[in-house]
This record gives structure tokens, C-alpha cells and sequence, in this order.
């Protein structure tokens, strides 16, 4: 795999696929970085993006993790004491979950955005952009909340953001992508350059292949599940042999294959007893997906492989939150 398909495998949106060509020239050293509200526990959400951070690793780059405890509190999300004690928590996930501990920063927003020349530069910002485009920004990121005034310094700390810390490129999940086009037009406006940004798509429901999986509606997976957790979750999710090209469901199960299973594990081995035809092996994700499709692989094989997978990704993330609960 060349290192442009390494960069952008997996991703729903490359902004712009030039520039970030570009960067796939020379990738050795290039900065990028995913921004967390810090929420205490990693749920797949989070394991999605750094997937694409552990790729963006093997292609040479450094990767930045920004703990966003202002951006957290802004949003609503507790106390500062609290948000500064679930963040550690994400920090220690994160290296569990298999970030290369040599390659990768973490970085509190609260060590620099509390400067006085951030804090001009977000004013200069401020003067520079309509109140509605910044609530366009965030709307997919505050949820039902009613806007605060917060929610609308938000965007503009996030644009901000990746001039402070030297960035190359900037990823997150497509429900950023209004606040990095928001960055693009605003940086150059106070004399800073636009950063080229991928967005990862966002799963599924697992029970039901509707809208978005995420920790706060709907079956989710995180790092608190037990093995046994993820077996019930995993087997009662939804996962038609064939797609109905009628409506607009996804397959959730196959999902987690293509973003969760094939980028970490360069092989997949679906167990069968003989009677039923033996083990299947896959070395990608088509493969895989062309079976279930075709009736040769069960729904319920695909299954039982998928859980036993996702139990390897979640168990030592889930052994260090036990670690920090003891
Ligand atoms: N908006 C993100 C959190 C966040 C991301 C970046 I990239 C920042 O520079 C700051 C905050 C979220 O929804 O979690």
C-alpha cells in the first residue's frame, strides 16, 4: 500500500485530496492530530479515529492528541476538576488501545489556549465570523442543547487549535466536518494558513443500522464491556445477509469489520466447526463482505468472529480502566 492510500484508506472525506496528496510525498514528521472532549471512557467512536491515528503513525507522521478540557467545559461537560480527572483516564486508554507511546503527544487545550496572544487571536477570530456560521459549526456537536455563548467561541478555539499546535492536517469524524470548513475560511482571514483535513465516517447503530452509533443513544461498545458484554451486543446486532438497496440502513456488523477488524488484524479467521464447512480466512474486508452477501459466510459465524475481535481491541484498554478504579 502506497503511503496516500495508507493516509486516506478508510476515510469518508479528504479536504482536499491535492494537499493531502502532497503530504503524502514526504509524511516522515508531518503533524496531526484528533481533538477529545474528554469523556472518561473510550467508546468506539474514539477507537475509529485512532485507527486512523495508528495508520497516520505507520506513515511516519507524529500524531497529536489534544484532551480538549476547555472545550469540554464550554460544551457543558462538568467542573473543570472533573473533566481533568476523566481526561488522564482517555490518556492512558489511548496507549492501551495501541497509539505507539514514542510517537504520540497528548496535549491538555488548557496548557495553551488560556494564553493571552491565543486568547487575542481567538477575539480577532471572533470579530471575524458571523454568530450563525458558528453555530452552523456546532451544531452537530452540541447536541439538543440550547446554545450558550460557549457554543459558539467553540468552533473558533477548534480552528484555532491547529495553528497553535503546527499542524499539518487535522482528522476527526465527519460530524467536525463544519467546524474544520469553518477553520479553512476563517485561519487565512488572521493572516494563518488553511490545514487539509480527512474525516472518518460515522457507524451505524449496532441493534438497528440507523444514523450514528455513539455512547449516548442507541448499542454501543466501550472500553467498561466485559467479554461477555460484547458477545450480547455483538449477537443481537443487526446484520442482513443482503442490503436492501430500498432503504437506507447499514450493516453494522460489517462496518466494524471494514473501520475496527481489517485495519488492525492483517488476517480474520471466522471459526466453524467442520460439519459446516471448516474456518474461513479473509485478508480483506471485500472478501469477507462478498460472503455474507452470497450466503457462504452466517450471519451468525460472522458474528461470533466479530465479537471475539472486538474483545481483543477493548481487552487491555479495559484492564487499565481496572487498573485506575482499584
Ligand atoms: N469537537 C471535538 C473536540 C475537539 C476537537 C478538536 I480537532 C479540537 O481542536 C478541539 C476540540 C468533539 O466533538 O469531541
Amino acid at each position: 500500500m502506497d503511503a496516500y492510500e495508507l493516509i486516506s484508506r478508510n476515510t469518508e472525506e479528504v479536504v482536499t485530496e491535492e494537499e493531502v496528496e502532497a503530504l503524502a510525498e514526504d509524511p516522515e514528521g508531518k503533524r496531526v492530530y484528533v481533538g477529545y472532549e474528554p469523556s472518561g471512557v473510550l467508546h468506539i467512536g474514539h477507537m475509529l479515529t485512532a485507527n486512523k491515528l495508528i495508520d497516520l503513525q505507520e506513515a511516519g507522521m507524529e500524531v497529536v492528541i489534544l484532551l480538549a478540557d476547555v472545550h469540554a467545559y464550554l460544551n457543558g461537560k462538568g467542573t473543570f476538576e472533573e473533566i481533568e480527572e476523566t481526561a488522564e483516564k482517555m490518556r492512558k486508554q489511548f496507549l492501551a488501545y495501541g497509539l505507539d507511546e514514542d510517537k504520540t503527544e497528548f496535549v491538555y487545550g488548557s496548557e495553551y489556549q488560556l494564553d493571552d496572544d491565543y486568547a487575542l487571536d481567538l477575539h480577532k477570530l471572533e470579530l471575524d465570523t458571523t454568530l450563525n456560521r458558528a453555530q452552523r459549526a456546532m451544531a452537530e456537536i452540541q447536541g439538543g442543547e440550547t446554545a450558550k455563548v460557549s457554543h459558539v467561541v467553540y468552533p473558533l478555539m477548534q480552528a484555532l487549535d491547529i495553528e497553535y499546535l503546527d499542524l499539518d492536517l487535522a482528522v476527526g469524524g465527519l460530524d467536525q466536518r463544519k467546524v474544520h470548513m469553518l477553520m479553512r475560511e476563517e485561519l487565512p482571514e488572521i493572516g494563518y494558513e488553511a490545514r487539509p483535513c480527512l474525516h472518518t465516517p460515522i457507524l451505524a447503530d449496532l441493534g438497528t443500522g440507523e444514523g450514528k452509533m455513539s455512547s449516548s443513544s442507541g448499542v454501543t461498545i466501550s472500553m467498561e464491556d466485559s467479554t461477555e458484554d460484547i458477545e450480547e451486543k455483538v449477537n443481537s446486532a443487526f446484520c442482513p445477509p443482503t442490503r436492501d438497496p430500498e432503504d437506507d440502513l447499514e450493516n453494522p456488523v460489517l462496518e466494524i469489520f471494514q473501520y475496527h477488524v481489517f485495519p488492525r488484524f492483517e488476517t480474520v479467521v471466522v471459526e466453524r466447526p467442520d460439519e459446516y464447512g471448516g474456518n474461513l480466512e479473509y485478508d480483506d474486508y471485500e472478501a469477507l463482505a462478498e460472503d455474507l452477501e452470497s450466503g457462504e459466510l452466517h450471519p451468525a459465524d460472522a458474528k461470533g468472529a466479530l465479537a471475539n475481535y472486538l474483545d481483543e481491541l477493548v481487552a487491555p484498554g479495559r484492564e487499565k480502566l481496572r487498573e485506575i478504579e482499584q
